[in-house]
Parts: C-alpha cells; sequence; structure tokens
C-alpha cells in the first residue's frame, strides 16, 4: 500500500518527522516501510531551509524501491533555469529575471554546483505522472491528455532534454500547455483589473481552480482553489478550463494548491491534495491509503512546519 506525500519544499526535518511518524526507518542512508511505498507529488526544492537534504532523502528512497515521485513544477522550472537556449547563448530557457531568481535562490545558494548538478540529473528521471491502479498521483492536475503529450515527448526527446524543454518552454508549442496543465493546474482568467495576491506576494490576474469539478455548481470566490473570499460571488465562464475527473476513476493525489486549513480533507470522494503549505507555516502532509477508492479524512497524516507561529 502507499503513504502519499505532498509539497516539501525543502522541510527536511518535517519530511524526517513525518516518515517516522508512519514508521518508515532509515538503513543504509535510506528511508523505507517494510510493506508500504511512499509516493512523493513532487516539489522538493526552493523556498526551505534545507534544500538538499530533501533532495538526498527522497532520491535514495526512490533509487532504492522504497518511494515513487513525480515531478513537481518547481522541478521542471529548476530543468529550464538552468538549461541555455541553444539558439541563444547566454539567455536560459526560464528567464532569469527577477521573479524566477526570487523563487529559486534558496535552491542555488545551498546546493555547491556539483550537487545542484546531480540533482537536476535526477529531476529529469522523474515522470509527469503515475498510475499504480489503485491510485494515481501528478504535481497538479490528472489531464489525461496533457499526460499523454507530456510522456510523447519525454519518449521522442529522451527525458528532459534541452530539446525537450525547448519545446515545453515555447508559448505556441503543444507541449508547454500540456507541462502548464498537469504540473501547473489550469488556471481561470479574472476579468480586467481583478487581481488576487499569492503566497508570495504577487498580485495574479489567474486563479487556480478545483479542475476536478465541473463549474456548474460553484461561483467564482468558490470554484478558485483555494477558496478566494475576496473574489465575487458571479456564475464562472462555460468557458473555465475544467477537467473533470470521473466519479469512478481511482482516487488521484496531488499537491501544488497550498492549502490553508489546518484539518486536511479530501477535495472530493476520489481527489485529495496534500499540500498544506509546510512552507508558510503550514503542515507537512501525508495520506495513508488504506485500499479504499473513497478517501477519508482519517488518512491524513501531518507534521507541523518548524517554523509555525502558533506551535512552541
Ligand atoms: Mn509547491
Amino acid at each position: 500500500m502507499y503513504d502519499i506525500i505532498g509539497d516539501i519544499h525543502g522541510h527536511a526535518d518535517e519530511l524526517v518527522s513525518l516518515l517516522e511518524k508512519m514508521d518508515y526507518r532509515e538503513t543504509n542512508g535510506c528511508f523505507r516501510h517494510e510493506n508500504r511505498t511512499a509516493v512523493f507529488c513532487g516539489d522538493f526544492v526552493d523556498r526551505g531551509p534545507q534544500i538538499p537534504d530533501v533532495v538526498r532523502i527522497v532520491k535514495a528512497m526512490v533509487e532504492n524501491e522504497a518511494a515513487q515521485a513525480v515531478m513537481g513544477n518547481h522541478e521542471f522550472n529548476a530543468l529550464a533555469y538552468h538549461t541555455e537556449d541553444p539558439t541563444t547563448p547566454g539567455v536560459f530557457l526560464r528567464p532569469h529575471h527577477e521573479k524566477n531568481k526570487i523563487q529559486h535562490a534558496k535552491t542555488v545558494e545551498q546546493f555547491s554546483e556539483a550537487d545542484l548538478q546531480e540533482a537536476l540529473e535526477w529531476f529529469a528521471t522523474l515522470p509527469p505522472a503515475l498510475d499504480m491502479g489503485v491510485i494515481r498521483a501528478v504535481h497538479a492536475c490528472w489531464d489525461s491528455a496533457g499526460i499523454a503529450t507530456i510522456n510523447d515527448a519525454i519518449a521522442r526527446y529522451g527525458a528532459y532534454t534541452p530539446e525537450f524543454l525547448v519545446h515545453a518552454t515555447d508559448r505556441l508549442d503543444p507541449l508547454f500547455a500540456a507541462v502548464e496543465r498537469v504540473m501547473k493546474g489550469p488556471e481561470l482568467a479574472l476579468a480586467e483589473g481583478v487581481t488576487v495576491t499569492d503566497k508570495e506576494g504577487n498580485a495574479r490576474r489567474r486563479v487556480r481552480i478545483r479542475w476536478f469539478d465541473a463549474p456548474d455548481n460553484y461561483t467564482l470566490n468558490t470554484y478558485a482553489l483555494p477558496a478566494e473570499l475576496s473574489l465575487t460571488a458571479d456564475r464562472i465562464p462555460a468557458t473555465a478550463p475544467a477537467v473533470p475527473y470521473p466519479d469512478d476513476a481511482p482516487p488521484v493525489f496531488v499537491g501544488h494548491y497550498w492549502l490553508p486549513e489546518a484539518v486536511p480533507q479530501p477535495l472530493k470522494h476520489n481527489v485529495a491534495c496534500l499540500d498544506y503549505s509546510v512552507a508558510k507555516h503550514g503542515l507537512l502532509c501525508a495520506y495513508r491509503f488504506d485500499g479504499k477508492a473513497k478517501l477519508s479524512a482519517d488518512r491524513f497524516v501531518t507534521v507541523p512546519s518548524r517554523d509555525r507561529k502558533d506551535v512552541p
């Protein structure tokens, strides 16, 4: 059976606490459980204080078959950030402008150049999604067409090579849209002049959405994920980029959404997000899958962020 783990973002102490809480033990440099497998939903790097430690722990678990992992948008961004545009020397496929530099700064600071290179090589082996039959895992959105597009490109270019990354960062290329949807999730454009503030303090003109539900029973403020109470309760345009997740499909686990709640619960009976904002005074979160297709709030396990203000 599987223990699925959300965004870690360089919080290695919390990761070790969570693994130990679930009875994983470290032997020969690798955490493992005698009869369970960990599944990581991506976003190992950026933001936190112990990024190389997180990468070392997760990579050892994956390489020793104690865990599986999918790529998060932060690993994808790191690959593009460190890959030069083959046609324009000195220019990188993810531009080195201020916002991107700040988002990735802690990773660059904490790794030696050689260790960063090794980490990037490992990121390039991570699949965009995992389908184990009984469960599925993806960083942001289970978009079957997008996942197929990415897997086809991996087969064609041989992993996330510079050639793959050139196409994946070209806004006019179908691979760009596929990566956006699968690793970053579909987003809904807000009306002219309306913005929301994200966790990094950036004003955004688009919101992340409950892609797994059709928008019919929601209004704009509740269709946003997490809910954005600053938005109006307007109807949602029928063109909203939903990817409704079938009621009879196996449970799918995602990270990515920075959920603020203190008590995790499934987003619906077969969809759960495991990102409870450990990088912003929240929780590191896992789901202990017990074989039941209907997800349940009592299967979540959490560890508070060490920098939580309300915990001594
Ligand atoms: Mn994240």
